[in-house]
């Protein structure tokens, strides 16, 4: 594939909701977008990494350095990439999966595209809707969770996440069963917030039923949260310490986890989140896949990774209005509580070029010959 050149495009995009976890609170989605240019077709790619390094070390404008100064760089070095080139090319540089998976969800989309093919049967997804499920922020009253769990009950989702913290843990879980009864499917999401020394703190949720209790611990805590694991019925799912097919490997064979949340971004990229997905279908571990409150492009993107036969879970993938009043692709709708996986070429979806320039802040015109 022979690349003329990438352009990068910074967003903003006012969230509809704050989102807060126990990473921080977020207003609204700063949002990098790489566009690469071919001959044949362009390509889209979404960087999912957010502002702060609050959930992983990578941090949105240290993604754009990264990508500029030795991604673009080595690719163009390597001259005309096919996709599985992508990811050998650019191991030389160490870590910065989010900026790799950009990259390699660009070059993809543009591959694809020329061929006349959609990402996810390219991946191997069997199936064309996919359960959606909402994630939750901490809220202020255990009230006002109440009402906004109510209303994506109300809205079809298959099934709910709490973020949790220290603090808002034990009583939002219990007062969200108490209303809305054991039918819901319940799980609950603490973004590494806590250590080993609460374990029996955690241990309480063991009575709720929970489908799962979500990176309790620190990445890098795979043998902690082994420990959690033999204690705790409820079962453990990774998210930030699954970084690679090779770690999810690891955990799995520790006993560190019996789910796993598979993220394009932070595997480093959807060729990647395939490995991650086969490591758990060998292993007979469910998995689905998570999400950073992406655009539609992103969520196009984990639109084909959760329709992998693999991914028997409810995704965090949502609706666009559940996080912008106006998406910059063709709005991702849900209906009863499915959405469709795109099938056209590529990604399936491209941004709108009105709501595109509206969200846009600035843009750089990279030349890779
Ligand atoms: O841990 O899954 C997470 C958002 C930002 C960073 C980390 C996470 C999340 C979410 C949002 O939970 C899920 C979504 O996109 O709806
Ligand atoms: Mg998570």
């Amino acid at each position: 594939m022979r690349l003329e050149g990438v352009e990068l495009r910074w967003l903003e995009l006012p969230l509809r909701q704050p989102f807060r976890t126990s990473m921080g609170l977020e207003l609204r989605r700063w949002i990098l977008l790489l566009r690469v240019v071919t001959p044949d077709a362009e390509g889209w790619g979404e960087c999912v990494a957010l502002p702060d390094p609050g959930y992983s070390a990578e941090y949105l404008d240290g993604a754009a350095d990264v990508i500029r100064r030795f991604l673009l760089p080595a690719l163009a070095a390597h001259g005309d990439p096919e996709p599985a080139d992508i990811a050998p090319v650019l191991a030389r540089v160490r870590g910065h999966r989010m900026a790799k998976a950009t990259v390699e969800m660009a070059l993809l989309d543009a591959w694809l595209r020329t061929r006349n093919r959609s990402c996810a049967t390219y991946l191997g997804g069997t199936r064309s809707y996919v359960a959606a499920g909402v994630s939750v922020g901490i809220m202020d009253t255990i009230p006002a969770l109440l009402d906004a769990v109510a209303g994506y009950v109300d809205e079809g989702y298959q099934r709910i996440k709490l973020k949790i913290e220290p603090g808002w843990d034990v009583e939002p879980v219990l007062a969200v069963r108490e209303r809305f009864g054991d039918d819901i499917v319940l799980q609950v999401d603490a973004n590494a917030a806590y250590t080993l020394a609460d374990a029996d703190r955690l241990a309480v949720l063991d009575e709720f039923g929970l489908t799962m209790l979500e990176q309790p611990f620190a990445e890098e805590e795979i043998r902690d949260h082994a420990v959690l694991a033999r204690r705790l019925s409820t079962p453990i799912c990774l998210d930030e310490s699954i970084v690679s097919a090779r770690a999810a490997t690891e955990a799995i064979d520790l006993g560190a986890c019996a789910v796993v949340n598979i993220k394009p971004g932070r595997v480093g990229g959807l060729l990647e989140s395939l490995r991650v997905h086969d490591v758990c279908v060998r292993a007979g571990i469910p998995a689905w896949c998570g999400g950073m409150i992406e655009t539609g492009l992103g969520q196009a993107a984990n639109l084909a990774v959760a329709a992998l036969p693999g991914c028997t879970l409810p995704a965090d993938i949502a609706p666009s209005s559940r996080y912008f009043d106006r998406d910059i692709t063709e709005p991702i709708r849900m209906n009863a509580g499915y959405i469709a996986v795109p099938d056209g070429p590529g990604l399936g979806l491209t941004p709108l070029p009105e709501a595109l320039a509206e969200a846009t802040t600035g843009t750089e015109w990279i030349p890779l010959r």
